[in-house]
């Protein structure tokens, strides 16, 4: 089966080739020829998501799923959501953008947020999309290096660590994006492409 993967973001890449071990060969952006920046304009992470898995299958015409990810605070209504990679501006800084977090969390009691991974799936005559969530808070300051993104300040539910403590398959038990993906691989599981 060919299935390609369409994300530029290399960590995510190794997240899913892990969870998919050897059950599925995946190919990359780069091992279908693709290196330019895949367009998020859609201003949802549904919508996104569902954009870079149709551009990658129209101009490559190979089957593939994109995720979009973000991370939703309460007390920021949400935010910041579908603008998580560039919350604090174009240089897409995870550290700058913890740190302006950190900053608009200042003093406010309510820490709960949550990671969400909406991934879509786009083969010939087929549209479809796959859900994850992981429930949790925004700690006061960054613990942990492993992972990326908001991974330091975000201690999920019911663990006294955070997604940047834990080691990829720990991170892989219980994250969004490992969620999203469990469905997908049931679905391709029974549903072979
Ligand atoms: P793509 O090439 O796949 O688009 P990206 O880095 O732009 O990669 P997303 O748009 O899906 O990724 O995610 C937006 C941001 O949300 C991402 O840059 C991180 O800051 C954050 N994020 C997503 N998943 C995360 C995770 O598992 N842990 C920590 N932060 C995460």
């Amino acid at each position: 089966m060919k299935l390609c993967f369409a994300t530029n973001n290399t960590h995510k890449l190794d997240e899913v080739s892990s969870l998919l071990g050897v059950k599925m060969g995946l190919l990359s952006l780069k091992d279908i020829g693709c290196t330019e920046e895949l367009e998020e304009s859609t201003g949802t992470i549904s919508g996104n998501s569902r954009q870079k898995a149709e551009y990658v299958f129209k101009k490559y015409k190979v089957s593939c799923f994109a995720d979009d990810s973000g991370l939703e605070v309460e007390a920021l209504n949400g935010a910041p959501g579908v603008d998580s990679a560039i919350y604090a501006g174009p240089q897409r800084s995870h550290e700058d953008n913890i740190n302006l977090l950190l900053k608009n969390l200042a003093g406010v009691i309510n820490r709960k947020a949550r990671f969400i991974t909406i991934i879509t799936l786009v083969t010939p005559g087929l549209v479809k999309q796959f859900k994850g969530t992981v429930e949790g808070e925004i700690l006061h300051a960054k613990t942990g290096s492993a992972g990326f993104g908001y991974d330091p300040v975000f201690k999920p539910n019911g663990f006294s660590k955070t997604l940047a403590q834990m080691t990829m398959d720990e991170k892989n038990k219980i994250s969004h994006r490992a969620r999203a993906m469990t469905e997908l691989i049931n679905f391709l599981t029974s549903h072979p492409i």
